[in-house]
């Protein structure tokens, strides 16, 4: 399988940025190793794109559903191919350990072969008309050109649980890669390509969010924007996309709480802590920001982490052993340790880590704090690493009212034996994901994922959600 090129992907070709200039992406393991240039657009790039999304759109609403089902599927085939080589170079460009990165490249695969077997089923109801009898049909249109501003954390999953329903229901697609990671993405395009995918429908563009992603916000041709990324941004986008009358989705981030009962599996809790804080190095927006442990096993879960943590395996990502990389960047890696140096002046105590590995890398380690008071920056602000804090509970309406207590409301967990407990977390807990006994990352591709209260906007994505962003219904009453 041949690497994608460094190019962006406008109406079925490789193409340079109109003004020839480059973004340069570099290895988060090794910093002075260039992975690529890749083009710096502007807004001639992204009028391009979306002049080719907006020609396409016609040939490719009207192509029956289960044709667009099946081109679909063939890119599933396309990638599952070069698994391998999709999970190396996410590894290299943005830091995600490599068992991680092949689990997201298959991830991609089966998002294709779901969105794909959509065009096989119905898109609509039948009913009778009141009067006559006459049947009243609804039926499911595509948006049109779809606008799709994604992250690079998840450099292949997200682009793709956004393009594969945009696809499936017929709207022709733009979609911005994040600068961070763009290898990762291209390798979608060129997955299509190989699927016979008309030209026109996919467009992939590279640069800065603050050029392209304004761009897409504002062009009247683009009448549906779905944006994964940070609560600043992401209300932007939103302000600006629905005051110009358009759908928005936004996904952005969490404070995923953790909750253990004193009648949980300790030891499974404690392998679900430490997945859910410190994989991908805890730059997921599903990831563990607040552990809630209760009073009885406070000090056993405690010895429990920190012995789960000496045993972790942290370094370079591309050894199938690692379980925490890098940090992708160093904006982020110096933003991560600037969090971590706000909770000890403000008076929590480091268990863990609390400090980068060193070397000529962006890995930080495994950072536990505790004694974090439930008003600090720690407990309240997103930082987007591996770092987390213990808090102790006594009762589980306790542990319930401080887990909602921040305007996040994306993911949460709880560790219990206790059916009851179960129940209340998962009626009282204000999360769009809740996981009992499972933890606070990770997400299935038929099941709906997305957040509510200040985590995200508009309908959810994935499974059949995903069907209220990407169409408009329509109502047909046909009287013989
Ligand atoms: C996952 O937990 O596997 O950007 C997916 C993010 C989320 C996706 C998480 N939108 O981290």
């Amino acid at each position: 399988m041949t690497r994608p090129p460094f190019l962006n992907f406008i109406n079925g070709e490789w193409l340079p940025a109109a003004s020839g200039a480059t973004a340069d992406d570099c290895n988060p393991m090794h910093t002075s190793e260039l992975i690529g240039s890749f083009p710096s657009s502007n807004l001639a790039d992204v009028d391009a794109a979306i002049a080719a999304a907006h020609a396409a759109l016609k040939g490719w609403a009207r192509t029956p559903a289960p044709a667009r089902g099946a081109i679909l599927i063939k890119a599933a085939e396309a990638i599952e191919r070069r698994v391998e080589q999709i999970a190396q170079d996410m590894t290299a460009e943005m830091g995600k350990p490599l068992r991680e990165s092949r689990g997201e490249a298959g991830r991609g695969a089966t998002v294709l072969r779901y969105a794909g077997g959509e065009g096989w089923r119905a898109q609509g109801e039948l009913f009778q008309q009141t009067v006559t009898g006459g049947n009243v049909l609804t039926m499911r249109r595509p948006v049109g050109v779809v606008g799709l501003i994604t992250p690079w954390n998840f450099p292949f999953a997200i682009p793709v649980w956004k393009l594969a329903p945009a696809l499936a229901y017929g709207n022709t697609v733009v979609l911005k890669l994040a600068q961070d990671s763009p290898l990762t993405g291209l390798h979608i395009a060129q997955c299509f390509e190989e699927a016979g995918l008309p030209r026109g429908v996919l467009n992939l563009v590279m640069g800065r969010g603050s050029v392209i992603g304004n761009a897409l916000v504002r062009d009247p041709r683009v009448r549906a924007i779905s944006f994964t990324g940070s609560v600043t941004t992401g209300f932007a986008v939103r302000d600006e996309a629905t005051r110009l009358g358009k759908r928005v989705q936004l996904e952005l981030g969490g404070h995923n709480p953790l909750i253990v009962m004193a009648d949980a599996d300790l030891d499974r809790a404690v392998e679900g802590a430490y997945a859910g804080a410190f994989w991908s190095a805890g730059q997921k927006c599903t990831a563990t920001r607040r552990m809630l442990v209760q009073d009885a096993v406070y000090d056993t879960f405690k010895a429990k982490l920190l012995a789960r943590i000496d045993r972790g395996v942290v370094g370079d990502p591309s050894d199938p052993a690692t379980e925490v990389g890098p940090i992708v960047n160093k904006a982020q890696f110096e933003e991560i340790l600037a969090g971590i140096a706000k909770g000890k002046a403000e008076g929590g105590t480091v268990l863990a880590g609390g400090k980068a590995l060193g070397g000529d890398n962006y890995v930080i380690e495994p950072t536990v704090f505790e004694g974090v008071s439930d008003d600090a920056f720690l407990s309240c602000e997103e930082v987007f690493g591996p770092v987390t804090s213990l808090y102790r509970f006594a009762t589980l309406d306790e542990a319930i009212e401080r887990a909602n207590a921040v305007p996040f409301g994306l993911s949460a967990s709880i560790y219990t034996s206790n059916l009851t407990s179960a129940h209340r977390f998962s009626t009282e807990v204000e999360a769009g994901l809740l996981h009992v006994n499972s933890q606070t990352a990770g997400a299935e591709v038929h099941v709906p994922f997305g957040g509510i209260k200040s985590s995200g906007f508009g309908p959810h994505e994935q499974g059949r959600a995903a069907i209220e962003f990407y169409t408009e219904i329509v109502t047909v009453y046909q009287d013989i």
